[in-house]
């Protein structure tokens, strides 16, 4: 394998670039669960890449589909033409998402299925006659992309400080951590339901007239690895309803299958009006997202619509055909092999596991859900993120990969992890945090 020899000309994104391009750490192959870095070791995938490569790596069938669609049509414009892929799938996704959520559009990222939603909530409350319902409301530690949309209604401080006032019109929920009395729960936390509250407050606020929706992850994945405490998804459901409030729910980490199910809404048995979906959805091998709206959205922009086209928007790669073949691929790999089952069977394992780990120096609190783990560290005094930022880089010594969202250290492996891989990831991580002053 050739050698980068100049690491200077690419601007990394998310990434300390001057640290990095000092002591870089360089990825050059992947199978199933494992890495291969350029000095030939095997790194355990702690984290399916960012959250998405769900089926682990190198899946021969998702290659043979990409290579055959790329054989037979690589590109058609998805504006006034279609192929067949774009409609397979979007049938496929029809199944396995809640009832009554049959009509998708396509994107390429999660931040573009995120940008995609906001405007069609905007969009089919001024076709249907609310014109006023334009204000969006996100929470605090919100993770939805990096478009203007997503870090407006975001609530990642440095995503949002260094890009002015973004758009008007926004408010925000609190987040859920508490860990003065949630610390160390298994699973989903008992305190914090009266929080989903807040969006009554808000809408005694604006008025209910005014607010066009409400988007959140159900579980916030991106800040740190929040469950949401046991009855707040219901309460922010009845909320919405009681005031006439779309409630998106951003699944860009927890559809197919990193709760058990195809989707977080069917796993915590909330039915949001949209969904946001993406990395999963082809196995992260060709980018791609979607969003999926309930019927009644799509039925009433199509029957409001005030000209031909009922939606201004749509990308040059909207329901890209190959995009389309990994994904088909992709939804019957998870099918064939039952993942969204193994998913559920190991959650216990992973929640057993990382507990374990309760009583290690420097551990203030151990989260879990599903394929999800976090482990949070206390700052070191006023440097917060060096502690997490070192125990990843001891851990990549070792041969594990785990993702660091400031000192909280983040598991998500692809649903094909086994125990004995579970075991590996938390013994590495124990050793790795023991080491880190
Ligand atoms: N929504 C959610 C909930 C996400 O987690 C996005 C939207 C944006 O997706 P794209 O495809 O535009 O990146 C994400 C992405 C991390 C991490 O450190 C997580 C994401 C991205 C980068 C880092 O956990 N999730």
């Amino acid at each position: 394998m050739s050698k980068p020899n100049n690491l200077e000309s690419l601007w990394m994104p998310f990434t300390p670039n001057k640290t990095f391009k000092k002591d870089p750490r360089i990825i050059v192959g992947a199978k199933d669960m494992h890495f291969i870095s350029e000095d030939n070791r095997q790194i355990l995938d702690g984290t399916a890449g960012l959250w998405c490569v769900n089926a682990g790596h190198g899946r021969k069938k998702i290659q043979e589909a990409v290579s055959e669609q790329l054989e037979t049509l690589d590109y058609s414009p998805p504006f006034q033409f279609g192929h067949p892929k774009q409609f397979e799938l979007a049938n496929r996704l029809a199944e396995i998402f809640p009832e009554g959520m049959n009509h998708v559009f396509f994107s390429n990222s999660g931040s573009e299925a995120v940008d995609s939603a906001l405007k069609i909530a905007l969009a089919y409350q001024r076709a249907r006659g609310h014109a006023t319902k334009t204000r969006l409301i996100g929470r605090e530690r919100g993770y939805h992309g990096v478009g203007f949309g997503g870090i407006s209604v975001g609530g990642m401080v440095k995503n949002r400080m260094y890009f002015g006032s973004m758009l008007s019109g926004v408010d925000h929920l609190r987040h859920t951590h508490n860990p003065s009395v949630n610390a160390y729960s298994h699973g989903q936390p008992e305190h914090g339901a009266e929080l989903a509250d807040d969006l009554e407050r808000l809408v005694q606020l604006h008025d209910a007239s005014t607010v066009a929706a409400v988007i959140v992850e159900p579980i916030a994945g991106s800040t740190g690895v929040l469950p949401p405490p046991k009855g707040y998804l219901q309460r922010l459901r009845d909320i919405c309803t009681k005031h006439d409030i779309l409630l998106i729910f951003d699944e860009v980490i927890s559809a197919f299958g990193r709760l058990g199910k195809a989707t977080g809404s069917d796993y915590f048995g909330i039915t949001p009006d949209i969904i946001c979906c993406a990395k999963g959805l082809t196995n992260a091998t060709i980018p791609m997202g979607a969003t999926v709206v309930q019927d009644y959205i799509y039925e009433s922009m199509l029957e409001n619509a005030d000209a031909p086209i009922e939606l201004f928007h749509g990308y040059t790669y909207s329901g890209h055909p190959v995009a389309c073949a990994a994904a088909l691929a992709t939804l019957d790999i998870y099918q064939d092999e039952g993942l969204f089952d193994n998913a559920a069977k190991m959650s216990p394992v992973i929640e057993q596991a990382a507990h374990s780990l309760k009583g290690t120096k420097n551990i203030t609190d151990i989260r879990n859900l599903g394929v999800i783990a976090a482990i949070e560290l206390e700052p070191r005094g006023s440097t917060v993120g060096a502690r997490g930022f070192e125990t990843m880089k001891k851990a990549w010594e070792m041969g594990l990969m785990v993702r660091a969202n400031g000192d909280t250290l983040a598991f998500s492996p692809p649903l094909i992890v086994n125990e004995s891989q579970v075991d590996e990831m938390f013994t590495t991580v124990k050793k790795a945090i023991e080491q880190v002053d």
